[in-house]
């Protein structure tokens, strides 16, 4: 999906922001623009007439005060890494990227907590819990990439929500700025702090469009002293979220469950030459992860046994070998992205109706794109599976339609974890009531009443 030219900024208000941030970091020419205006998967991409790099809370505030005073919309940028197109410029905006903002604060070890610029990458935030013996425990693939700030703005899930819940659940403070330039900050990090709204939980899957994230104060969790990792396989979809099930009643140290199927190994191992895991092929597959300060290995290997057997098995435990296993689940994104750009959908189905779904899909994708091809995998034990469709024209949404009317059929959520975007707009209206959408307007009125921020986003 492509978007004409964008205008140029309004007279004098380069001249406004160049003097804030600094000639540097009033990015105009075509070629340094140019990645910041094409989103990941190359499905999204539009045009902007500047990209504003702020490096402080103060530069973020003058510039998008700035921008609402002369009526020119804002798309707050972090890595990227979005896939629901949210975070390009596709209607001509103003790029505000946060990349900058990449202060990691000291981490307060006797309250597990750590306050850290919005710009901070996942993996940076890791390495730097990991230094004071914790862990930040949102996880995934795009972690060198994708930035604090935007993984509060999507509410990012990732592979650990089954044991400690998305990003919502780990920000226990913010730092953002509203449209108007007025700086909200309340990052003590307090357990028990009943003074009010809570902020945090509200930008948190807002998608840019209530406020830009600055700063964010976060919970770690203690590192583990033990992971392992077990790749399945399974004879259907069915088994695989039994098994599943059963490993969530009896070992309270499950991390991730992570479903594959044959087609999607098959492409990840012919794309990226990694060997097969097992001597025979098979048609589904779940990475299992456990961690602890115990060995959590044979507690693993028990709880498989409570539950229908696996038709193979592969542990790992030293880290180079757990992350060839990963491999197999991780490298999907990136396999499909060899195929053109896909049609995402990232869903959420009740477990009792998952098999049935996965079953049902490849059948109404063929019915309305004959010859498409479907690649499905995700996150099993949160009812989360990614509907990836290749061989689909870019502006063809029937295929989305489509999939995303079986989801709401299923009792499902049409984003279990990637957010709304421009994506998925059309089908908002499909999940949440006209009252709830009146709610959503109201809010997003009373924070940026100019519409500055993400305007074409979510509603
Ligand atoms: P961007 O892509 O830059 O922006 C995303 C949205 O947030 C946009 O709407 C943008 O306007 C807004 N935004 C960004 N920064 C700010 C800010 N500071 N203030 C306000 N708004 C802001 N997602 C998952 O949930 N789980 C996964 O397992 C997962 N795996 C992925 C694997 C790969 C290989 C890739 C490419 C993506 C994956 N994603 C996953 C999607 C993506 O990484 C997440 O949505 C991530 O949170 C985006 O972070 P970002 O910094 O790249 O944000
Ligand atoms: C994952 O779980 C990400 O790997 C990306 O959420 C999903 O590529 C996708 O559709
Ligand atoms: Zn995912």
């Amino acid at each position: 999906m492509s978007s004409p030219a964008a205008a140029a900024l309004p007279g004098g208000l380069a001249q406004v922001l160049g003097a804030i941030v600094g000639p540097r970091h009033l990015v105009v020419e075509p070629d340094l623009r140019a990645g910041h205006e094409v989103d990941w998967t190359g499905r999204f991409r539009g045009a902007t007439p500047a990209v504003v790099r702020p490096g402080s809370t103060a530069e973020v505030a003058a510039v998008v005060a700035a921008c609402d005073a002369a009526g020119v919309a804002v798309v707050p940028q972090g890595g990227n890494t979005g896939l629901v197109g949210g975070s390009v410029p596709l209607h001509g905006e103003v790029v505000l990227s946060l990349r900058r903002l990449d202060q990691l604060g000291p981490v307060d070890e006797v309250a597990s907590q750590v306050t850290v610029g919005a710009g901070v990458t996942l993996a940076a935030l890791q390495r730097h819990a990991a230094a004071a013996g914790l862990a930040y425990p949102v996880d995934l693939a795009a972690r060198d990439t994708a930035t604090v700030g935007g993984t509060i703005a999507t509410n990012a899930g990732g592979v650990h929500v089954l044991r400690w819940g998305p990003t919502r659940r780990q920000v226990v403070g913010v730092e953002a700025v509203t449209a108007d330039g007025r700086v909200l900050s309340h990052l003590s990090g307090l357990t028990k702090d009943n003074t009010g709204y809570d902020l945090p939980g509200l930008l948190c899957g807002s998608e840019g469009t209530l406020a830009v994230i600055t700063a964010a104060r976060l919970a770690l969790v203690p590192a583990p002293a033990h992971t392992v990792v077990a790749l399945c396989a399974f004879a259907s979809v069915a088994e695989a979220v039994s098994a599943t099930a059963s490993l969530r009643r009896h070992l309270d140290a499950l991390d991730a469950a992570e479903l594959v199927l044959g087609d999607g190994m098959a492409l990840v191992r012919a794309v990226s030459g990694r060997p097969a895991p097992f001597p025979n092929d098979h048609p589904v597959y779940v990475l299992y992860e456990a961690s602890g300060r115990a060995d959590p290995t044979d507690a693993l290997a028990e709880a498989l046994h409570a539950g229908p057997a696996p038709l193979d098995v592969a542990v790992a435990t030293d880290a180079a070998r757990r992350a060839a296993l990963w491999a197999y689940r991780e490298e999907h994104t990136s396999a499909i992205a060899t195929l053109g750009p896909p049609h995402k959908l990232d869903v959420t189905v009740p477990l009792g109706a998952l098999a049935r779904f996965v079953e049902e899909v490849p059948r109404v994708v063929e019915r309305v794109a004959p010859g498409a091809a479907c690649w499905l995998f995700g996150h099993v034990g949160d009812g989360n599976v990614h509907v990836n469709v290749t061989g689909v024209d870019p502006d063809d949404d029937s295929v989305d339609d489509a999939v995303l009317g079986l989801v709401v059929a299923s009792g499902g959520s049409i984003s279990a974890e990637h957010g709304i975007g421009t994506a998925k707009r059309r089908w908002l209206v499909r999940q949440r009531s006209a009252a709830e959408l009146d709610v959503f307007r109201a809010v997003k009125r009373a924070l940026d009443p100019n519409g500055t921020l993400n305007p074409h986003v979510l509603l």
